[in-house]
């Protein structure tokens, strides 16, 4: 049968949900797994059709919802060199969602053809794995239909990380070539990081374990894996918590980064005592934050800024050492929700640029491309550091004129490694935290006190319509509804080193609002008087 054929066949077998509305988001499609499988098939031709429009280099396909709730999942396309798909191609993703009849959806998929002057007959390559979810092989098949209508060839990794599907991908267009990345299997991305990892730590161990949540989800087993390939206990000890994969049902419940960040709290099974490091992976192991309790219980998050700042203060120590301070600019990317504190001491004790985007990791990861050294992450802990083409040239050809400095620069070299330069990777951020604080000899408590956080809260504000707001300046400012700004303004005038914003949510339907300011008390008014302002 034609290809017309077999799509018109296939999607039949995948009839979308009526009258729901879907739309590729920040991360993709996301919601009740019930209602996904015609969007993981037409996906499918989607990635096909991608594919195609560059002379078959192999696309990505990660099946997940990430942290949210273990009856959702989710399906999100990755280009070529692990990056998140071109926004273009998100449009084109959701007007195929959103068509009606099984004759639409071959005809949309013919003009994107034509629109992209898209050779059919180059044989299409595509790449796809799944998180542990209980919905997951069965939306995977619905990925493979498409896969097979549209003519793909396809390889299942099965379950894996959303970073290790990253990972693969770019590993695979880049073989062959001077920018290869690794082998594309499991065994490739355990030994690659934990090869790097002994050549950073050089012959430092880390003081006490490591406990790491792993939000019941992929994290666990890959971890367990992963720990297969590090050096002994007595280098780094990791303690695997919350990965039973065995009961999807529990997947990031009462754990996981995102229950942390946002609950301000460890996890309620947490067995952790004063000063013992803590780690909290979310569902597709993606996003990690650092806490501990104090001698006094007291909880203390480290999150998104604080791997930032620590990190771009390590790698600053190191590039001065090697002598490249002027040659090689670091900058740090950060969003409107990175605390004040944290920028200021970006800018003011480690004098280095700081970038602003809007949320979501495409924006940050764009922002940190321009910069020669890119450290970017969300407070809420998505994030890694990239090197551009220039660094690397610099790094690869200094030629070291003293023992301190090939040391730095052997580091500066592990680090390079260490870090996935793919996407925002759990497992590998966790990795280099553990480097950069064995070197110092610090533990989580020397890592706080490089600065104190202004203390501020986070409101979800229901709105009747949220599409009625839009922002300017990366999220920090509202253009409309009109008026709301100048209240915005105001109200932060009233209390000691507030900020305060409002933005819709581009994941939830709600309006999210962020307030800082000197005391909490102050953060918590603050925080109210913008929501009503808004309301
Ligand atoms: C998505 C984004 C995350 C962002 C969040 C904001 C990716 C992979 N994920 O989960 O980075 O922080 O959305 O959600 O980009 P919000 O718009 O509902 O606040
Ligand atoms: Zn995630």
């Amino acid at each position: 049968a034609s290809t017309d054929q077999q799509i018109l066949e296939a999607s039949a077998k995948h009839p979308p949900a009526p009258n729901h509305k879907y739309q590729y988001g920040t991360a993709g499609f996301r919601m009740k797994a019930d209602l996904l499988d015609s969007v993981v098939f037409r996906c499918g031709l989607i990635a096909a059709l991608r594919s195609r429009q560059l002379q078959g280099k192999t696309i990505g396909v990660m099946i997940t919802a990430s942290h949210n709730p273990p009856e959702d999942n989710g399906v999100k396309l990755v280009d070529p060199l692990g990056s998140m798909l071109e926004a273009e191609w998100e449009e084109l993703s959701t007007r195929i969602a959103n068509t009606n009849n099984d004759d639409e959806v071959v005809s949309v998929y013919n003009e994107i053809a034509r629109l992209y002057h898209i050779d059919l007959a180059v044989p299409a390559q595509v790449v796809f794995a799944r998180d542990t979810r209980a919905s997951g092989s069965r939306l995977a098949s619905c990925l493979v239909d498409g896969l097979t209508a549209a003519g793909a060839e396809f390889i299942d990794y099965n379950i894996l990380t959303t970073p290790q599907l990253h990972y693969m991908v770019r590993c695979i267009n880049t073989q062959g070539t001077s920018q290869e990345y690794g082998e594309a299997t499991e065994e490739g991305y355990y030994t690659k990081f934990s090869n790097a990892f002994k050549r950073a730590m050089g012959n430092k161990t880390s003081t006490g374990a490591l406990t790491v949540d792993c939000a019941n989800g992929v994290g666990g087993p890959k971890l367990t894996e992963l720990i297969k390939y590090l050096p002994s206990n007595e280098v780094l000890q990791i303690k695997v918590v919350n990965d039973n994969v065995h009961q999807p049902e529990s997947l990031n419940v009462d754990c996981g980064a995102d229950y942390v960040k946002t609950s301000q709290k460890a996890p309620p099974s947490s067995k952790a005592g004063p000063g013992d490091r803590c780690c909290s992976l979310d569902g597709d192991a993606d996003r990690v934050v650092y806490y501990f309790k104090d001698e006094s219980n007291t909880f203390h998050l480290l999150d998104g800024d604080r791997i930032a700042t620590l990190a771009a203060s390590f790698i600053g120590d190191l590039c001065r050492q090697c002598g490249l301070a002027e040659e090689v600019k670091i900058g740090v990317v950060q969003t409107a929700y990175a605390n004040g504190s944290s920028t200021k001491y970006i800018e003011q004790d480690l004098k280095l640029e700081v970038k602003c985007t809007a949320t979501g990791v495409k924006h940050l990861h764009h922002a940190a491309e321009r910069l020669d050294v890119g450290v970017y992450f969300e407070a809420n802990g998505h994030g890694t550091v990239i090197f551009s083409d220039r660094a690397l040239k610099k790094l690869a050809k200094l030629e070291p004129k003293s023992p301190a400095q090939l040391a730095a620069l052997e580091t500066l070299r592990a680090l390079v490694d260490l870090i996935n330069q793919s996407v925002g990777d759990a497992l590998t951020d966790m990795l280099l935290v553990e480097v950069i604080l064995a070197r110092k000899s610090w533990g989580p408590l020397e890592w706080l006190q490089t600065y104190n956080d202004l203390p501020n809260r986070l409101v979800k504000v229901k709105v009747h319509n949220r599409n009625l707001f839009t922002t300017e300046d990366a999220e920090r400012r509202l253009v409309t509804p009109a008026a709301a700004q100048k209240g915005i303004d105001e109200a932060v005038k009233k209390v000691r080193n507030g900020r305060s914003f409002a933005r819709p949510s581009g994941t939830e339907d709600v309006v999210r609002v962020y307030a800082e300011a000197a005391t909490k008390a102050e953060a918590d008014d603050l925080a109210a008087k913008v929501s009503s302002i808004i309301t």
